[in-house]
């Protein structure tokens, strides 16, 4: 669906200002969106992840462990398919109004993709390289957005997302070496081409959704804060959007239909976008991994 399909549809959650927002800029923060019993669940339910990682050493299906992590400091950089380690994390994504928030943005037909919940820690150092998100679970159409979900209050010191205002409307990046490897970050060279300086940082208290559209580029900054920001992704496209590559964290849900009905059609965007390798052969790490391996 074009985005003038979609604003023919009558708003669920968002205002019209807002969905319009989210077209003209690639991104939006909309605070007051999620109830504080759902932030306080999903808390309650990360703190239960963050204290069973204390017996884990190594990143496996569940953890990203970061370098610095210890049974007396977790240091988990990310749980992953986050709607496959507990029910709660299902039943925010296709029970609460998170996917109606999606039906705002990419049409009443509604398929959910996939989830984790990114920790950034005070004093890591974790920055999150500039990236977009498409390049590396390309899809028919460039629908697909992220929904992420403030846990806490989030301000600048604590390294918040941080878009590009209307970069959904420029080029892609191939997210790539010179020698081909997967960066998952755009180079520098590609980086010298473009004005980051208008970058908005997606700050606001608990229960604020920050949706990026999938082209939009973003990346976040350390945590200067003595707090960790959690924050759950959730990724959703319409329908008639389909992933044309093995997608790099599959989950039990992914593809399923959570607002609507199926595609019967394909809409197919004709802009080029760049191929990911085949994560089914080489697996994929985290955006972690691939960008601190450069
Ligand atoms: O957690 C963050 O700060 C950035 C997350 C992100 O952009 C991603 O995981 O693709």
């Amino acid at each position: 669906m074009t985005p003038e399909e979609i604003l023919s549809h009558p708003a669920r959650v968002l205002s019209e200002a807002q969905r319009e927002t989210y077209f003209q800029m690639g991104f939006l923060v909309a605070e007051g969106l999620i109830t504080t019993d759902w932030v306080k669940r999903l808390n309650q339910a990360s703190t239960r992840f963050l204290d069973a990682s204390r017996t884990v050493a190594n990143s496996d299906e569940v953890y990203d462990i970061g370098p610095n992590h210890s049974p007396e400091s977790p240091h988990v950089r990310r749980l992953r398919a986050l709607v496959d380690r507990a029910p709660i994390f299902w039943e925010f994504a296709c029970a609460s109004l998170l996917p109606d928030i999606a039906a705002d943005l990419v049409g009443p037909d509604v398929k959910f993709h996939s989830s984790k919940l990114n920790y950034k820690w005070p004093g890591g150092n974790e920055v999150v390289k500039w990236h977009q998100d498409i390049p590396a679970w390309p899809h028919t159409n460039y629908s697909p957005v992220t929904l992420g979900v403030h846990l806490d209050a989030v301000t600048a010191e604590l390294g918040p997302l941080v878009c590009v205002p209307k970069s959904h409307d420029g080029p892609l990046f191939v997210h790539r070496s010179e020698d081909g490897n997967w960066t998952g970050s755009i180079s520098e060279k590609d980086l010298s081409t473009l004005d980051l300086s208008s970058g908005i940082e997606a700050n606001g208290p608990a229960g604020t959704v920050v949706a990026i559209n999938c082209r939009t580029i973003h990346g976040s900054a350390s945590n200067t804060s003595d707090q960790v920001r959690a924050l759950p992704l959730y990724v959703y496209s319409s329908a008639d959007a389909f992933a044309w590559m093995p997608p790099p964290s599959p989950t039990t849900r992914t593809g399923e239909i959570v607002r609507g009905n199926s595609a019967r059609v394909t809409h197919v965007d004709p802009r080029r976008c760049p191929v990911p390798p085949d994560w089914s052969k080489i697996g994929y790490g985290s955006i972690f991994t691939a960008q601190q391996q450069q």
